[in-house]
């Protein structure tokens, strides 16, 4: 992947993106239109599709996702009250960017996922 993707893009720094926090492999930055008063995306730097081709493909890696998201709750102030941390994957679970990415809400109450 790269020149077609977006998040590969804002990973090489052609695309500006608000970022919060950035390890040797993963990159935090803050989602174009948030959906929570805290609102931060979290990827590999390297490309996989989505949440199961990383996990299946390298799940040293997809705990350091992981680790990061976890790390910026935690520099967000989210980690009293909580924060919803989620994976879209694939058309019916609403992906519209095919570069894996850890969704971070938080910073008020979120409600229940299912109602
Ligand atoms: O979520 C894809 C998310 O990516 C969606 O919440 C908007 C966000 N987005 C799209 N373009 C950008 C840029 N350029 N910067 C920051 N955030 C962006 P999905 O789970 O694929 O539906």
């Amino acid at each position: 992947m790269g020149a077609d993707c977006l998040f590969c893009r804002i990973v090489a720094g052609e695309i500006p993106a608000t970022i919060v926090k950035e390890t040797a492999t993963t990159l935090a930055f803050r989602d174009i239109g948030p959906k929570a008063p805290v609102h931060v995306l979290v990827i590999p730097k390297e490309h996989y599709a989505d949440v199961a081709t990383l996990g299946q493909g390298d799940p040293g890696l997809a705990g350091e996702v992981l680790a990061t998201a976890a790390a910026v709750a935690e520099d967000e102030g989210l980690t009293g009250d909580g924060f919803r941390l989620m994976f879209n994957t694939g058309p019916y679970g609403g992906q519209e960017v095919f570069h894996v990415h850890a969704h971070l809400l938080g910073g008020a109450p979120l409600g229940p996922m299912l109602a």
